[in-house]
């Protein structure tokens, strides 16, 4: 999983990235980016490996993408800095409310300052694209639907300031459409970046701008990006004092990423063994033979069946084989949707 983070400038991209990954990070020209994986803190995997005590866990991964600061006016360099943003899950774009007497404007600026920036990339690639089409000859199809008809639809959303994933678009022509990378096509949540004095600008504020993002259908998480990052790198003993002294919600990081996930639309399945206790990224809606195949190749091209069950279920009976004795480990077909949370032992022919 991977998650890009975008937003006007000095607005926390870089402390939230440090928070994220636990890393330092390091000054950026718009040529360069800062990618940091990290393992996805999940109590699930923690409570199945106190179960199983197996010899290896493994946690799914999520990376963080910074990049450098965009400026009005700089086309070109916002390009080079937003192109490493291209092949992300999701994209989150941070509000600066941490600067005291920031209005619900202010931020609301801030916010379509970013998603013009990201429009008037896509717009670009896509004239170009019409320009190559019009020297053409022939007429090329995509999805049997003539392209010059599919990239004058995209230019028209674009000018109109719309983002290229609200676009009705058959599901044969939108994943025609993902090989090219449009930065507006990825799914997107706004993060609004809080300090201890201020918590942005007073309640009204607040509402004007969450009510702004709703309207947008944009989903918000609010974070104490430099508070919380300050935190994490007190040693354990003093933690609890500080989170006492400040007492505000600092569990941004873990909403963050949750978050991250429901808007990338993935979901996190399991796997047990006395080997390994593991988790795997899929997507929401995934086959069970497809999410098999994630594990292994060979899973999912001689996947027989899956024996299935939630995580709650396996914790509160103690045991496969007790599951088992309750029938409460179902046998499902090639086509069950997985679910999150749902571990899974593949039966295979080979
Ligand atoms: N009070 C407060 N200050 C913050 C917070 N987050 C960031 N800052 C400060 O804001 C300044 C900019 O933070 P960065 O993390 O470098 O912001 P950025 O978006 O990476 O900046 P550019 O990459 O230059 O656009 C720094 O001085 C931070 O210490 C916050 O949550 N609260
Ligand atoms: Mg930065």
């Amino acid at each position: 999983m991977q998650v890009g983070l975008v937003g006007a400038e000095a607005c926390g991209k870089t402390t939230l990235f440090e928070l994220l990954s636990n890393t330092q990070g390091a000054f950026l020209s718009p040529d360069s980016a800062n990618t940091a994986a990290v393992d996805v803190p999940d109590e699930r995997v923690d409570k199945l490996t106190a179960l199983y005590k197996p010899k290896k866990t493994i946690y799914a991964k999520i990376s963080f993408t910074d990049i450098n600061r965009l400026s009005s006016g700089d086309r070109a360099n916002n390009n080079k800095a937003l192109n490493h943003l291209k092949l992300m899950d999701t994209l989150a774009i941070i509000i600066n409310g941490f600067t005291p007497g920031r209005t619900s404007q202010d931020m609301l600026k801030d916010l379509d300052f970013c998603l013009s920036e990201m429009i008037l990339s896509d717009l670009e690639q896509v004239e170009r694209k019409l320009e190559r089409l019009k020297k053409q000859n022939q007429i090329s199809n995509l999805a049997g639907v003539p392209e010059k008809e599919i990239f004058e639809k995209l230019a028209a959303t674009l000018e109109s300031d719309t983002l290229l994933s609200t676009l009705e678009l058959s599901a044969d022509v939108r994943k025609e459409l993902l090989s090219f990378s449009f930065l507006t096509f990825q799914p997107m949540f706004a993060v609004l970046n809080l300090s201890e004095e201020h918590g942005g600008s007073g309640p009204d504020e607040m509402t004007a701008l969450e009510n702004a993002l709703a309207s947008r259908k944009m989903p918000l998480v609010k974070i104490y990006a430099k508070l919380e990052k300050d935190l994490q790198e007190l040693p354990p003993e003093d933690r609890e004092v500080f989170k006492s002294e400040y007492r505000l919600p600092l569990n941004g990081k873990a909403a963050f990423i949750q978050q991250a996930y429901q808007t990338a639309g993935l979901i996190s399945f399991l796997t047990v063994g006395e080997d390994e206790v593991r988790a795997w990224t899929v997507k929401q809606g995934c086959p069970v033979k497809e999410a098999a195949g994630v594990i292994h190749k060979d899973l999912m091209n001689f996947f027989v069946r899956a024996e299935v069950i939630s995580y709650e279920r396996l914790l509160e009976c103690g045991s496969e084989q007790e599951a088992s004795r309750r029938g409460w480990l179902r046998a499902e077909k090639k086509e069950y949707p997985v679910k999150d949370g749902d571990v899974l032992h593949i039966l295979s022919t080979k």
